[in-house]
């Protein structure tokens, strides 16, 4: 039976619904299981699940569905990838990227490049970024195959099987991505596991659900796309919009409604959905007077108010460090070499001082891009009598807690902007940013950038 709609301009092919159940119940014949089970549980279907009447919007279709599929097929690849670069340049080489121990799931580990100074900036912006403005995107994407996931029976063969569990992957990976990812960006840890972890693994059960559903769907979603044109559909007003063919996908409504939207009416308003994401999420990491509209980011805003005019991830007071601890009697240990050299901060004013534009890049979705000066990293290692270390390890007055230690990569301790910043924009740094002294390095992840240095330990 082939139903195609008055006005789609180019009808697509199909295989009739009957041939296909019949394929699957032989598919299940073959793999060993009983033909007639898929009949038994078909005609067993629960009284309050929707069925194909249910779903009435005549936009519902294959090629909708499509179009939303390409979208999120370039998009989640980059959101993805950027996510497991932020994994890699935390140094999971130390030990310190969350979770630590990933077994067999484990990176290919390298050393986090230094340069452009703006490269975690750019890959937390792009992870943090896209994958916000993609959510308008994913709800349409579910909207519009939402009749498929109520289908019964639940599956009519071995291969139906996996395909679905593969959504199940997929979906619940998904949505357990965006969930977590946009708790922390809020700072609501109202999980009782880390963040980190649940979005590391969380990753993983999305990218195998993706990998499988691109390759079962990418042929189909091509053939559906080039089943009508998208300027078409541009052009199509709500009055003259029909549903697309009625197909075996079971996407189209059997039994459609009028029209209250057209397509373009409905990708236009998805697409406003991520622009308006957009426009309150990128100040974040753009900065200047976009930050006024980034209200999707509590940390971005007001940071002007703060001491040296931007934001303060956490404060002198909130991270517990004694201001008489920062005061006349502070002291920097350096160790590594033969002996350990202590500095106060006078003698470090005195050492040759360097400045360098950086950026801070949080990984929760802010940075801010200032004026940094103090000694370079690498005299400091100099010093302690280790010139070429292979990595440092930076401690905090800060004890204990996520903060209270970085390790660095040698290239990071040797980049000549690498700094232990004792000014910023020409002002002392304040007790919220760190004072007496803090480390900043070029493309470093923003919670590396110790604040309150008490020792830096260099290692080769
Ligand atoms: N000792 C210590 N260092 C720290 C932090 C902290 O809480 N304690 N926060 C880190 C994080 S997560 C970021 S993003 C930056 C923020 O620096 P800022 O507060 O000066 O903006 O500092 C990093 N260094
Ligand atoms: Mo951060």
């Amino acid at each position: 039976m082939t139903v195609n709609s008055p006005n789609s301009e180019q009808p697509e092919q199909h295989r009739a619904p009957t041939e296909r159940d019949k394929d699957a119940i032989e598919d299940a014949g073959a793999y060993g299981f009983p033909a007639g089970l898929w009949e038994a549980i078909g005609r067993r279907r629960p009284p309050l699940l929707p069925t194909s009447k249910t779903w009435r919007s005549p936009l519902r279709g294959p090629w909708l569905t499509s179009v939303f599929g390409a979208v999120l097929l370039v998009a989640l690849p980059i959101v993805t990838l950027t996510g497991l670069l932020d994994y890699i340049a935390y140094g999971p080489q130390f030990g310190q990227a969350i979770p630590a121990d990933v077994g067999w799931l484990r990176l290919p580990f390298f050393d986090w490049p230094t340069r452009p100074s703006w490269l975690f900036q750019l890959t937390q912006g792009l992870h943090v970024g896209l994958g916000l403005i993609i959510i308008p995107v994913v709800l349409a994407k579910l909207w519009s195959v939402m009749p498929r996931l109520f289908i019964w029976p639940p599956a009519r063969s071995i291969a139906q099987i996996l395909e679905r569990l593969s959504l199940i992957l997929l979906i619940g990976g998904i949505v357990f991505e965006i969930a977590t990812g946009v708790l922390n960006i809020q700072y609501d840890y109202i999980f009782g596991f880390s963040f980190y972890t649940a979005h590391y693994y969380g990753a993983w059960v999305f990218i195998a659900g993706f990998l499988v559903h691109v390759a079962l769907k990418l042929p189909r979603m091509v053939r559906h796309l080039r089943s009508r044109s998208l300027l078409g559909v541009l052009r199509t007003s709500r009055a003259d919009t029909r549903p697309e063919s009625l197909g075996p996908d079971g996407l189209v409504a059997e039994d459609p409604a009028p029209a209250t939207i057209s397509r373009r009416g409905a990708l236009a308003l998805v697409g406003c959905g991520s622009l308006l994401v957009a426009i309150l999420t990128a100040g974040q990491t753009i900065g200047g007077i976009t930050r006024h509209a980034a209200l999707l980011v509590p940390r971005g805003r007001g940071a002007e108010r703060g001491p040296n005019g931007f934001p303060i991830n956490r404060t002198a007071t909130a991270a517990g460090i004694d201001a008489a601890a920062t005061g006349s009697a502070w002291r920097l240990t350096l160790t590594g070499g033969s002996s350990t050299r202590t500095l106060d901060r006078l003698a470090l004013a005195d050492m040759s001082q360097h400045t360098a534009r950086l950026p801070i890049a949080c990984v929760e979705g802010w940075s801010t891009t200032q004026t940094w000066t103090g000694v370079r990293l690498r005299d400091l290692a100099a010093l302690a009598g280790i010139s070429a270390p292979s990595s440092a390890l930076v401690s905090s007055l800060e004890r204990g807690g996520p903060f209270g230690a970085a390790t660095l990569q040698g290239n990071q301790v040797l980049h000549p902007d690498s700094l232990l910043a004792l000014k910023v924009n020409g002002q002392d740094i304040s007790l919220d940013h760190g004072y007496p002294a803090r480390i900043i390095v070029p493309a470093l992840p923003g919670v590396h950038n110790t604040k309150w240095v008490r020792s830096i330990e260099f290692r080769s």
